[in-house]
């Protein structure tokens, strides 16, 4: 691999091609192993020597751990375009940070979840080469020195190092292998006060060690104190400086001995992606290095930064838009700020001599918000919008919302500036290498392997959901990976769950608008019904095992409270004598790639029930479908192309649409909400203590009068629950079907080849950075 890497370095220098760089904060990669024995087609063979050396395959795999750089589905989308990249032998690199500590080990104790650090590097990573040839001065702070000429200099204040981490990301069965390129922060030797030291200060000589150790420490640090503020901004520009000095030191290198060339030439050899808006000051700071080190005017520096970098918006929750405090960023970035100021001044001129009738727009549309000059904000997406050359959002309904609302008022400035690229996963991972089995039996029917780098060839199996052969094999695949799904839930929680109930998952991030709260509500009302059915009507009903599983972040109170209630009620149901026969309740803990790869291939059912409007793709979604996982889910995200792909009688539909959500939070302001008798009896059911003493109140009140977002069930649980309850039903009823069942599954796997991240990617590449794939001979 290593070998294909450099060949494929060389093969991109010498041949020059345009080149995408994908910048992100988060990658989600999980391990390496079986991934990179199966893209080189040397599993067999690798499996053999470590056979042959005492080892066994599995058990190696095994001691492998998450490469856990990110939270969630953000992360996992940046590795799975990098898969992708590869595979289709596209000049692209992704750039992000090599945090000492990746997301946290998550443990559940009396007390519901416990964060601890995830110490991934314990034992070193074998994936990663250090670079101690690549390394550039990031700097923090200082001020603006103006010369005499009047172009403007970044001096003094702090320089850290970054120091190069290279990862290799090879493609599936193609010798093109490429870089995922980790920055670590260090300072450099010279910052050492040795005088300091030799006098006993220990501490302050090595003052700019420990800073420069705090910018890579840790993915997110919590961002409730100014410092941790100042942190999170750190992180970003570091991100952005070095990425971007790295991205113009190999444009030079690759110009170097081809005679004279132009500025102009760079976004015909780079393209920038924006993964969200946390790289977003690689704009100023493109435009920096451009015009201060470069030389360029402002007018060139424009054209080429505008020209290179496109965005996407992952979230319209109003809460995850970032906005930096000008008066921090004017203290750690004082020439970003006057750059940032000139393209906003600029920005709105520009309205003022060409759109007049959106001048009463301005307040919202510029960059700086100062409307309370004491808390003057920088709008990040607007700063993103304003620049990128393209902007998308990452399902249909998510990008068809920015363009109706979000964003609404740049769109009629820049009518061609917006699209949609539907989210996608890497069917190598999620299909090939996690379900064996299944895999198997799709490659025997259709003849081919082929679908694993053309996944809409999954539509041929299609003519087959009826056939009794594929049906069983189909149903002895899934009994095999329910069977080690549950040997897992026994390993890490004692628990033993029947191979023969309906398997039903939600894993997730926890959040409010993700509602697993509305899961956990209609496991308790089940649990309930089943309490006071005799035990004949009892033998009627469908089994199930619902997990849940999903990191809160740390500070998230209700995210909390919701990981708590779910353990609470497990601890009830799984020892209820009477009903454990019939329903298990399991929180899985500790939520990652490696444990989404035991459980995926193992769901029957799985649930994507987040309020309308608010999920913006969801990508597990993909991932459940294409393993012939069942959807439980409402018309968000990316549930509304798969319910479309796989056919709306292969999807238990339920919930409002996003349009009807404002009006019926409007009705819920208003009084005119009247709650099904069956949501009040399970919200009673917990406040009667019947899963103990914790004061759910917080939760339920959430759900009621006043919750933190002040506005009274703001997720819409309470209207949704009934239409929850009846789907619910639906699926008790076309599980006691098998036949009916089966067919579904092979049906939801058939309708899946759209979400591959192949297409995904094909289609940036195409539609947004206009690059060509460059395939290593
Ligand atoms: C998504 C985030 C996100 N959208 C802020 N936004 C973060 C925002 O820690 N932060 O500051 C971290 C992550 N993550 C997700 O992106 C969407 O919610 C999913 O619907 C989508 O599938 C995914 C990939 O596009």
């Amino acid at each position: 691999m290593l070998q294909q890497w450099n060949e494929t370095y060389n093969h991109f220098h010498k041949v020059d091609p345009k080149q995408t760089y994908y910048l992100s904060m988060e990658y989600l990669q999980g391990r390496a192993l079986t991934n990179a024995i199966g893209n080189l087609d040397i599993q067999h063979a690798y499996a053999d020597a470590l056979n042959k050396l005492g080892h066994d395959l599995e058990n190696i795999t095994e001691q492998e751990k998450d490469a856990a750089l990110g939270n969630g589905g953000l992360g996992r989308l940046a590795s799975c375009f990098l898969d992708s990249m590869a595979t289709l032998n596209l000049p692209a690199w992704g750039y992000g940070l090599r945090y000492r500590y990746g997301l946290f080990k998550q443990k559940i104790t009396k007390d519901g979840q416990e964060e601890t650090a995830e110490n991934w590097l314990e034992k070193f990573s074998p994936w990663e080469v250090v670079r101690h040839d690549v390394i550039y001065p990031v700097r923090f702070f200082g001020r603006v020195e103006v010369n005499p000429t009047g172009s403007r200099k970044w001096v003094e204040g702090e320089v850290i190092q970054a120091l190069a981490y290279d990862v290799p990301i090879p493609g599936y069965k193609t010798k093109n292998t490429i870089s995922l390129r980790l920055w670590e922060a260090k300072a450099v030797a010279e910052d050492f006060n040795l005088f300091e030291f030799n006098d006993g200060q220990y501490e302050s000589a090595a003052q700019l060690h420990s800073k420069a150790q705090q910018i890579c420490a840790v993915l997110y640090p919590g961002d409730a104190t100014e410092e941790g503020k100042l942190l999170r901004l750190k992180q970003q520009f570091f991100l952005c400086s070095a990425s971007l000095q790295d991205i113009i030191f190999r444009f030079k290198e690759r110009r170097d001995g081809k005679g004279s060339w132009q500025w102009s030439e760079f976004p015909s050899k780079v393209a920038v992606q924006l993964n969200d808006t946390h790289p977003t000051l690689a704009i100023p700071e493109l435009m920096r290095l451009l015009m201060d080190d470069e030389g360029l005017g402002w007018d060139e520096a424009w054209d080429v930064t505008t020209r290179t970098i496109a965005y996407t918006n992952h979230t319209v929750l109003p809460e995850a838009l970032e906005k930096w405090s000008l008066a921090v960023m004017r203290k750690l970035l004082p020439r970003h700020i006057e750059i940032i100021e000139e393209i906003d001044k600029r920005f709105v001129a520009m309205v003022h001599s060409t759109q007049p009738d959106l001048e009463s727009k301005l307040p919202s549309l510029c960059i700086l918000d100062t409307s309370n000059p004491q808390k003057s904000v920088v709008r990040m997406a607007n700063l993103c919008v304003v620049t990128a050359h393209t902007v998308n959002g990452v399902a249909q309904l998510h990008s068809d919302i920015l363009k109706a609302e979000l964003f609404v008022d740049y769109v009629s400035i820049w009518p061609t500036k917006f699209q949609n690229k539907t989210n996608g996963i890497t069917p190598r991972r999620w299909l090939r290498y996690c379900n064996p089995e299944l895999s198997s039996i799709i490659t025997k029917w259709l003849k081919t392997d082929e679908w694993v780098t053309n996944l809409d060839l999954l539509t041929k199996l299609r003519q087959f959901a009826d056939n009794e052969d594929l049906q069983a094999e189909w149903a002895s695949a899934k009994m095999a990976n329910k069977k080690r799904l549950a040997d897992y839930i026994l390993q890490v929680t004692g628990l033993s769950i029947d191979p023969n109930s309906l398997f039903d998952i939600q894993v997730k991030r926890i959040h409010e608008y993700k509602r697993q709260l509305l899961n956990i509500l209609g496991a308790i009302y089940r649990y309930k019904k089943l309490k006071e059915m005799n035990p004949d009507e009892r033998a009627k009903t469908t089994p199930r095992t619902i997990m849940i599983g999903g990191k809160a972040f740390a500070t998230y109170t209700n995210a909390k409270r919701i990981v708590k209630l779910v353990n609470d009620v497990g601890a009830v149901v799984n020892t209820d004598p009477e009903v454990n026969n019939y329903l298990k309740v399991v929180f899985v803990p500790n939520y990652n790639v490696s444990v989404a790869e035991v459980l995926i291939p193992g769901s029957e059912l799985s649930q994507h029930i987040s309020t309308a409007g608010m999920e913006a793709s969801g990508t597990s979604n993909m991932k459940f479908a294409l393993n012939g996982c069942l959807i439980i889910g409402t018309l968000d995200g990316a549930n509304v192309e798969i319910r479309e792909e796989i056919g709306k009688e292969n999807f238990f539909l339920f919930g409002a649409e996003a349009d009807e959500v404002p009006k019926l939070r409007k009705d819920r302001e208003n009084g005119l909400f009247k709650p099904d008798p069956r949501f009040e009896e399970a919200k009673q059911f917990i406040r009667s203590g019947a899963f103990g003493t914790y004061d759910y109140n917080p939760l339920l009140d959430s759900l009621e009068g006043n919750s933190g977002y002040g506005r009274g069930d703001y997720f819409l649980v309470g209207h949704d629950f009934p239409s929850y309850m009846d789907a619910q039903a639906k699926v008790d009823e076309a599980y006691k079907d098998q036949k009916r069942w089966l067919k579904m599954s092979i049906l939801s796997t058939a309708g899946s080849g759209k979400f591959s991240s192949d297409r995904t990617i094909a289609q940036y590449a195409k539609e947004i950075w206009n690059i060509e794939e460059c395939i290593v001979p």
